[in-house]
């Protein structure tokens, strides 16, 4: 089967705490995902506020979008079969209240702070994924990066 791809985020709330930042990039390779690509980035309001469009108009759309620009993060192109559920299904719901109820062995379940600081994003699906991935990574080549690599990697 195909390798697929996702987009990893750890949020300005991660990163700031390096125990975190550890644990979650720890999660990652334990479940045994490649990691195509990663980055440490810090985004202008612009950035934030165009990443999250699609929310603009919610109740928390501003808070999120200062959040989200108020300090460093890092990115990932992470690959797995089934990568994109696979990687939502670690990151756990995304209100931090429930995240602790109803999944506290998941990311956002351990680490989440609020309901806008809660550790990681993660593409929701394989057309967001290939969306979001050009956003924060645009020079990567996901046709290139198969062409070349992808052969190498079945296991
Ligand atoms: O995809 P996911 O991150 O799990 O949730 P979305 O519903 O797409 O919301 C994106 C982002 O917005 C969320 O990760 C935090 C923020 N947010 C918030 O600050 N307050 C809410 N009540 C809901 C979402
Ligand atoms: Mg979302």
């Amino acid at each position: 089967r195909p390798l697929q791809l996702t987009l990893a985020v750890l949020k300005p709330d991660a990163v700031a705490h390096p125990l975190v930042l550890e644990a979650v990039h720890e999660t990652i390779l334990n479940n045994k995902f490649l990691i195509v690509r990663t980055k440490e980035l810090m985004w202008r309001r612009e950035d934030s506020q165009r990443f999250y469009q699609e929310h603009s108009g919610r109740f928390f759309y501003q808070r999120l979008v200062e959040f989200m620009a108020s300090g460093p993060m890092r990115a990932y192109i992470l690959a797995h079969e089934d990568a994109v559920a696979r990687w939502r299904s670690l990151m756990g719901p995304t209100k931090v209240y429930r995240a602790r109820n109803t999944a506290p062995d998941s990311i956002r379940g351990a680490y989440g702070l609020t309901d806008t600081r809660n550790t990681t994003h993660g593409s929701d699906s394989v057309a967001s994924a290939r969306r979001e991935i050009a956003f924060f990574f645009p020079e990567f080549s996901e046709s290139l990066w198969y062409q070349q690599d992808e052969p190498h990697l079945r296991c």
